[in-house]
Order: structure tokens, then C-alpha cells, then sequence
């Protein structure tokens, strides 16, 4: 990571009080799954994986996206759910999902425009708990019944230390119309 490249993300960031329950979510999962908790302050739903990007190009993608308001939504939470290789263990939900897919398409258009690359082929929105879980998850996990609603889409410097990364915002979408 260069002094002059920024590793950068797109996210919904959740408002605290949903976080202080997702971070709950998280310590149950860990005590059932073990592996490394994400900190309560750095949960969120990658919406764009941008990578390394010139830092002229990060201000450029926070201009463009302050002059954007998206359509605000809910996403309702009820499910758990585990990507094997690196031990992620996420929560999401079927309802909600459609809008998320649509948000997700628009930003990407418009990354592509400013001539940036890397849209995935499929999109599998989740919050991601834990990493490097070991242990499979289990009956005994609670229940999720939570509802997220967004309003703001936000551009997330991930700061990669040797204590690990951490996030930093840099710029929003302006305000739902
Ligand atoms: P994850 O939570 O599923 O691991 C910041 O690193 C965010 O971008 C994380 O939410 C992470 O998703 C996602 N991310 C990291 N590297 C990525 C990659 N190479 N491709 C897609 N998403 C990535």
C-alpha cells in the first residue's frame, strides 16, 4: 500500500444502535464458531471492493458520490450464514435484497463511467461477523430479527496495520431527496 494509494470501499455503515446488536450477534457467533470479531465500529455491508485506487481518484470518487442521494431502503435481517475459504461467518436476509442489488448496480454504473473496474459477477450482500471461523454454525445461535434502514451510501478507507484494518470515511451521499 503506497503513501500515494488508498485501498477503498463502498458501504452502508449501520446506524449505532443496530451495530451495538449486531456486535452482540457477533460475540454469540464467536463463543459458537470462534475466529476473529469484527470491532462493532467497523461493521457494514460492502455495497463496492474498489481496491487500490491513486489518491486523486479517491477524491474524485467522493465528489461524485456526495452529489449522489440514493433511494432509501430496509433490509431485513434473519439469517446466518458462512463463506467457507476464509471462515466468514455473516448475517443478511432475503427481503430487502432486490433494492440492495439495484443500489449496488447504480454505483457500479457509475464507477464505470469514472473508468474503474473490478464489478463483480454476483453480488451476495452480507455483514460480515466474524473471520476465520473454525467451528460450523450450530442450533444454538440466536435467532436474528432486525431491520435496517439506510438512507446513505458511504466511501471507507481501509487502513491495513499490523493490528489489523481498520476504516475511515471519507465522503457520503448527500441526503435522500
Ligand atoms: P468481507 O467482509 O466479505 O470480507 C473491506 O475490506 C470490505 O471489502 C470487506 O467488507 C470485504 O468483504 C470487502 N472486500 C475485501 N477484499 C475484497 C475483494 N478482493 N473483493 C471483494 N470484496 C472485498
Amino acid at each position: 500500500q503506497g503513501i500515494d494509494s488508498m485501498r477503498l470501499f463502498l458501504a452502508l455503515v449501520p446506524p449505532p444502535a443496530l451495530r451495538r446488536r449486531l456486535g452482540e450477534l457477533a460475540e454469540r457467533a464467536q463463543a459458537r464458531c470462534g475466529g476473529r470479531r469484527m470491532p462493532d465500529d467497523s461493521l457494514h455491508l460492502t455495497l463496492a471492493f474498489l481496491g487500490e485506487q491513486p489518491e486523486p481518484r479517491a477524491t474524485a470518487i467522493g465528489d461524485w458520490l456526495a452529489r449522489f442521494s440514493i433511494l432509501p431502503g430496509s433490509w431485513r435481517l434473519d439469517a446466518w450464514g458462512r463463506f467457507h475459504r476464509p471462515g466468514i461467518v455473516w448475517v443478511g436476509g432475503a427481503e430487502g435484497e432486490a433494492a440492495l442489488r439495484d443500489l449496488q448496480r447504480q454505483l457500479w454504473d457509475g464507477l464505470e463511467a469514472m473508468g474503474i473496474t473490478g464489478r463483480p459477477d454476483r453480488f451476495a450482500p452480507h455483514i460480515t461477523l466474524l473471520r476465520q471461523a473454525r467451528r460450523p454454525l450450530g442450533p444454538d445461535l440466536p435467532r436474528i430479527a432486525m431491520t435496517w434502514d439506510y438512507t446513505r451510501v458511504e466511501l471507507i478507507q481501509s487502513v491495513v496495520t499490523q493490528q489489523g484494518s481498520h476504516y475511515r470515511p471519507l465522503a457520503r451521499t448527500a441526503p435522500p431527496e
